[in-house]
């Protein structure tokens, strides 16, 4: 597909706000030029606000207009490739695919932030707070709960990749680099191997390739 559009990111190491539409994007097969910003420098707010009205990255850029944010570049691009079904075709499951990425959109602070997105890092021993703890619980319990009812047609949430698993990739990074053991919240084996699925596309690869960069 010829480039349409351009999307601003910030470091593939950290910048778990990117990866998600940057995977949406990737496995959907849309083509796309990248135009990166350094975060954590001195001139990042700087080099954001060339950009982004809301001075948050990711946003979007084509033509006339900006999409500043995660959830509704991922919206647009479902509507700019309906064919890579982006959300499912079940009209029940898609609103359940829409709760799970706005719950995670709109929630999850304490995990997100004791246990922020490090790509490559491999970090041992840190202990969650009663909040993060309760977060993972719910994250094991919204997964195991999707790959149970929704997941039998492939290795995700709804079976084939869809937004919602773009929007909960950067939480089995983090559950990665930290090294939780999911069965002390929850999980049976469900949100264990649905780590491993995320983590084996050969998208995420691709994103870490450039977080080791
Ligand atoms: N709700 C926004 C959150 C975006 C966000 O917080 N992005 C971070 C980077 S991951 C950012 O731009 N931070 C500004 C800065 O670091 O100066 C979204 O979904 O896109």
């Amino acid at each position: 597909m010829e480039e349409e559009f351009a999307l601003v990111i910030g470091d593939k190491a950290w910048s778990s706000w990117s990866l998600r539409p940057w995977l949406a994007a990737k496995v959907a097969g849309i083509a796309f030029r990248e135009v990166p910003v350094r975060l954590r420098q001195p001139d990042t707010a700087a080099q954001i606000a060339q950009h982004s009205p809301s001075q948050h990255i990711p946003v979007l850029k084509r033509g006339g207009f900006a999409v500043w944010d995660s959830l509704a570049i991922c919206e647009y691009l479902a509507e700019l490739a309906p064919e890579a079904r982006l959300w499912p075709e079940d009209a029940g499951a898609r609103a359940v695919a829409r709760a799970i990425s706005a719950e995670m959109h709109a929630g999850f602070q304490a995990l997100r932030a004791e246990f922020s997105m490090d790509f490559h890092a491999r970090i041992g021993g840190r202990i969650p707070s009663e909040q993060t703890r309760a977060d993972i619980r719910r994250v094991v319990q919204i997964w195991c709960e999707a790959r149970q009812n929704f997941g039998a047609g492939g290795p995700f949430l709804f079976g084939a990749f869809t937004i919602a698993d773009a929007m909960y990739a950067p939480v089995a990074t983090r559950f990665r680099t930290y090294g939780l053991d999911l069965a002390a919240f929850g999980d049976t084996g469900a949100a264990a191997a649905y780590t491993q699925a995320i983590l084996g596309l050969p998208q995420m690869q691709e994103w870490g390739e450039g977080a080791a960069r």
